[in-house]
């Protein structure tokens, strides 16, 4: 499914956008977004040429978000981890984000991940685009088709969450404890409690 055609663009508002109107299997790559976003209309930043810009058109799938994780991670190779929900870290900083939006018959997984140029506080990979790109798509060839249980378990050994106190917020509510493991749709228990969504800070 990651292996379709990749339409390559210049300058786009989202990578998000350009790709919610073509058929599951198109990926499209752009070296500049003036609009990229991440999750709750945050801003997802990069200057032109500085960063892989992605996005997959998909079958859905509840475990879409993490499958992408998986396969980035692999992509980006064995330094980088996942921190729940959608985060990449590279030495515990943020290298990039995955954001799954879905419409009735698809689903657009994008993924940002920065190269040569970083956000203050955040990390970069330092690889070339298209090689990455390469690896991308090939591994969300394997793991967005994967079982559940494989997605979930590889999730497991590339957690940067599990096992860490963390603090968790939904809105305005914050909890913190221990985040122990993953549910069976991907959701985070934090000291047995399930959480189907939130924004974690590793404590
Ligand atoms: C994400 O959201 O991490 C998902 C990012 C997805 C970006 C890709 S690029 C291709 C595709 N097209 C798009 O328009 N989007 C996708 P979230 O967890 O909400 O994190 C967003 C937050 O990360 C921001 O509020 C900033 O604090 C921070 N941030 C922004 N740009 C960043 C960067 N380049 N590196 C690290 N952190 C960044």
């Amino acid at each position: 499914m990651g292996k379709g055609k990749v339409r390559r663009l210049g300058s786009v508002n989202s990578t998000q956008d350009v790709a919610r109107e073509l058929p599951i299997g198109s990926i499209v790559v752009a070296d500049h977004q003036t609009s990229g976003r991440g999750r709750l209309e945050r801003r997802w930043e990069a200057p032109p040429g500085t960063a892989l810009l992605v996005s997959f058109v998909l079958e859905r799938n509840r475990l879409l978000s993490l499958a992408a994780g998986v396969a980035a991670a692999e992509a980006c190779g064995p330094d980088v981890r996942l921190k729940w929900p959608n985060d990449l870290l590279l030495d515990g900083r943020k290298v990039g984000g995955i954001l799954v939006e879905a419409t009735p018959d698809k689903a657009i997984c994008g993924i940002g991940i920065n190269l040569t140029w970083a956000p203050e506080g955040a990390a970069k990979l330092d690889q070339p685009r298209d090689a990455l790109l390469r690896r991308l798509q090939e591994a969300m060839a394997t793991w967005t088709v994967a079982p559940p249980e494989r997605v979930l378990e590889r999730w497991r050994e590339l957690s940067a969450t599990l096992g860490r106190r963390v603090r968790i917020e939904v809105g305005n509510k914050k909890t913190e404890g221990i985040a122990e493991d993953l549910g069976p749709n991907g959701e985070l228990v934090v000291d047995g409690f399930a959480f189907v969504a939130g924004s974690v800070t590793h404590l």
